[in-house]
């Protein structure tokens, strides 16, 4: 995959990019991603890339003539023959999820635009935006965080990356379950010990406590993601005499 990302503030990327996850994403050519100011696409001499709004109001807007000649520069015209996708991160975009992460996981290019300020003329988002995304309901000051967010999900994803053979699929749960507890040395800390089970050397029994202590923290604390959860998978059958079952 290629990532290209627009922002005023390349700077902030600069350890994120190089660090952990994303930066042996890139070692291993999994992700070549790419940062660039936006002020790169000014023409006059101060470089400015913001404006008062029309109609009035506090703050500044991200002005249109940049960051279309940016994304142009970057992703072509919209449009289908546009090859990459363009996303923007903004508070009026859909909410980020997992689902989102792993039908992104396999594009080819993403070319990642920060919002700031109060908000980007819209004549650019129509003429060159292909999709508007958020992390959520909080109040941030730009799309960089968010889109630092989205290239730490994605770069996990990667074949062979994460350290998975082939891909991340192999987890049992991936963002549809909370985990439960977790625990390292030392067996006894302040009084507090590890639970039993997990020093027992009985895999199953430890698969099995897991699950339930996933669960039971899911019904806890989210229920909301079991509501929206593919139903379990049915107990087998039990054994029959008979030879065909079904
Ligand atoms: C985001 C105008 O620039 C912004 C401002 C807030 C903001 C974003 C971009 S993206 N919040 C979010 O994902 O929550």
């Amino acid at each position: 995959m290629r990532i290209d990302v627009v922002t005023i503030f390349p700077g902030l990327f600069e350890a994120f990019l190089e660090t952990a996850f994303v930066g042996i994403a890139r070692e291993r050519g999994a992700v070549a991603i790419a940062v660039h100011d936006l002020r790169d696409w000014t023409s006059d001499r101060h470089r400015t890339v913001d404006d008062a709004p029309y109609g009035g109001g506090p703050g500044m807007v991200l002005k249109p003539e940049p960051l279309v000649a940016a994304i142009e520069a970057l992703a072509g015209p919209k449009g289908p023959d546009r090859t990459a996708r363009v996303v923007l991160l903004t508070p009026q975009g859909n909410r980020l999820d997992q689902a989102w992460l792993e039908a992104s996981a396999d594009a080819e290019h993403l070319v990642l635009v920060c919002g700031r300020y109060e908000g980007v003329d819209q004549r650019a988002i129509d003429l060159a935006v292909d999709e508007e995304i958020s992390l959520g309901d909080y109040v941030l000051s730009g799309g960089e965080v968010p889109a630092m967010v989205l290239i730490e999900g994605l770069a996990r994803l990667f074949p062979g990356v994460l350290g998975n053979p082939e891909s991340a699929e192999t987890e049992s749960f991936r963002g549809d379950l909370l985990e439960g507890p977790h625990y390292t040395r030392p067996p006894d800390f302040r009084g507090q010990e590890v639970p039993p089970v997990l020093r027992s050397g009985n895999h199953a029994a430890i698969a099995s406590w897991r699950e339930a202590e996933a669960r039971s923290r899911t019904r806890d604390r989210r229920p909301d993601l079991l509501a929206q959860r593919a139903p379990e998978a049915p107990a087998p059958a039990p054994k029959s005499d008979r030879k065909d079952s079904s």
